[in-house]
């Protein structure tokens, strides 16, 4: 087995930490023996995970510069990080391109990708000096394949994605590893309920008939492999989908 790099407790900050693929994460590294950060915009989400000894909650919208701005003062003040896992994102909305709503276009592309830029902007300095950094971004297959009813999300996450692309040409000679990880389904508790704008029916019906979408934790299982691995091997780019998915157009149902 390859052993990890360092005797050191590794320390990382997640956005959109609160709940889903973030809290696992945060959770999953606690429990492999990092220091995680774990941010996110509502506080009375953030309070039970504070519970893990490990976790450290901040409340911060990374859409917000000033917000951003104080958490990397306290980051730095206790000691700085050395993986940056940008999470915090989401959809809204699965109107054809013909119908989208303006204001959820400019949301979704806030979330994912002004947010994800902010975060780096901030934290890059830090990373790079440390030496040997890592930068994780979740995209999706969204970011790579556009389906009927995706436009909006598709345009933000294939904007993350190239965001990301050009971020691993640029940092390496700083020696920061960025990964993309790009999830297919995953069954959380908010993703679907937030994008189909609170219908809960509707939104079990993503899922309706799939015997195994991905779940959170296995988001986790595989984001842990990517950032447990020696600092000079990159997953750069790890698509994850259930095996009943093997398209974005393919997925079985039964029953
Ligand atoms: C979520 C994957 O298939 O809903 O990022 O676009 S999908």
């Amino acid at each position: 087995m390859i052993q990890t790099q360092s005797a050191q407790p590794r320390r990382a900050l997640v956005t959109g930490a609160s709940s889903g693929i973030g809290a696992a994460t945060a959770h999953r590294l606690t429990t492999d023996g990092w220091q995680v950060y774990a941010l996110a915009r509502r506080a009375e989400k953030l309070e039970h995970l504070a519970e893990q000894e490990g976790i450290i909650p901040i409340v911060c919208d990374v859409t917000d510069a000033e917000q951003v701005q104080q958490a990397l003062a306290q980051v730095t003040a206790e000691g700085g990080i050395d993986t940056l896992i940008n999470n915090a994102g989401g959809a809204l909305g699965v109107e054809k391109v013909g119908d989208g709503r303006v204001e959820d276009w400019d949301w979704m592309y806030r979330t994912n990708v002004i947010g994800t830029l902010t975060m780096v902007q901030a934290f890059l300095p830090m990373l790079r000096a440390h030496g040997e950094g890592t930068v994780l971004n979740l995209t999706s297959t969204a970011g790579i394949t556009a389906y009927e009813g995706g436009g909006g999300y598709n345009a933000a996450k294939f904007g993350q994605h190239a965001l990301t692309g050009a971020l691993r040409l640029e940092e390496a000679e700083h020696n920061i590893r960025v990964i993309e990880v790009l999830p297919g389904l995953v069954h959380t508790e908010e993703f679907a309920a937030k994008r189909l704008r609170g219908d809960a029916a509707a939104a079990e019906a993503v899922y309706r008939g799939v015997e195994k979408p991905l779940t959170a934790e296995d988001v986790a299982e595989v984001i842990a492999h990517a950032v447990n691995l020696p600092h000079h091997i990159n997953l750069d780019q790890i698509v994850v989908r259930p095996v009943a998915q093997a398209a974005q157009h393919k997925l079985i149902r039964r029953g």
